[in-house]
């Protein structure tokens, strides 16, 4: 606990040490204090969610792997980076520009995993992309009749386990059947993907993380204008 630590009398970069420990000690309202002092110093949105947020999850995911931490904890600690991650929301989504296109999001069926993609998303729309967002545990069926309820122009897909990351291809050969894989951008991404893997699913692209998919979708739709 760091009741006793005025956090205003911090410099920043001990402010960004203290909110990896909070976050690892699953306090959200700490986090919530933490991100808003550093938003009021001018720290970038972004920054606050890399040097902070993200890199305290990197540690949490280390001691889950070596069994120090389990489940309950782990999930304080995503409640923790969800509350840190409501704070920078608008912040990130706040462009008032014109859309650019719209992505039809999810992670994958068997998969519970939501913090990665849900800053995916938020950042998307942030670079005027409409998203819809269509949760965890989604399945083929789900995506296809999403993508053609919305007329979407990109498929992001989102997999944190060795063991469902092998649905996207599933999802890519349903497309495919359906007659629909050339009408939309297929990206994924995830913490056990690399660009062989997405290569292999004859997906369009691996994003590696959150800035990397508003690059790479906008690049698609660049292209696709160009067409
Ligand atoms: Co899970 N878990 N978990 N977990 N969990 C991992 C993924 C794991 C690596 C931990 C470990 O062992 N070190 C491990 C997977 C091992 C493997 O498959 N090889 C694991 C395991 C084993 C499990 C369970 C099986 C544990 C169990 O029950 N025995 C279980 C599975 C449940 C299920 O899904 N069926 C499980 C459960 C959970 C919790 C529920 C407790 C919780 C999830 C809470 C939630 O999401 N609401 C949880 C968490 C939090 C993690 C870790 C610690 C953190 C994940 C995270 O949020 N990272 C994770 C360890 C780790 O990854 N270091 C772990 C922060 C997030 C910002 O990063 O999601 O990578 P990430 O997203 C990035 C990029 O990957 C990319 O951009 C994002 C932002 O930069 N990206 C995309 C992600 N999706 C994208 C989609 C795109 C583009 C980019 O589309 C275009």
């Amino acid at each position: 606990m760091n009741d006793e630590i005025n956090i205003q009398e911090l410099p920043t970069e001990e402010i960004l040490e203290l909110m990896q420990e909070d976050l690892y000690d699953g306090l959200a309202d700490e986090i919530v204090a933490e991100v808003k002092e550093l938003l009021k110093r001018g720290l970038a949105p972004y920054e606050i969610l890399s040097d902070g947020l993200i890199a305290g999850m990197d540690a949490v995911g280390d001691d889950f792997r070596d069994g120090i931490l389990f489940v309950p904890e782990v999930l304080m600690a995503a409640k923790a980076m969800k509350a840190g991650m409501e704070v920078l929301r608008p912040l990130l989504a706040e462009t008032g520009v014109e859309k650019t296109g719209t992505v039809v999001l999810g992670t994958v069926k068997g998969d519970i995993h939501d913090i990665g993609k849900n800053l995916v998303g938020m950042m998307l729309e942030g670079a005027g992309f409409e998203v819809v967002d269509l949760g965890t545990n989604t399945s083929a069926d789900d995506f296809l009749a999403a993508i053609k309820e919305h007329n979407a122009h990109i498929l992001g897909m989102s997999a944190l386990l060795t063991t469902t990351m092998t649905y996207m291809r599933v999802v890519i050969e349903a497309l495919k059947e359906a007659g629909l894989r050339e009408r939309v951008t297929v990206l994924v991404g995830g913490a056990p993907l690399n660009d062989a893997f997405a290569e292999d699913i004859e997906a369009d692209a691996y994003c590696r993380d959150a800035a990397i998919a508003v690059e790479t979708a906008k690049k698609y739709m660049q292209i696709r204008k160009a067409e």
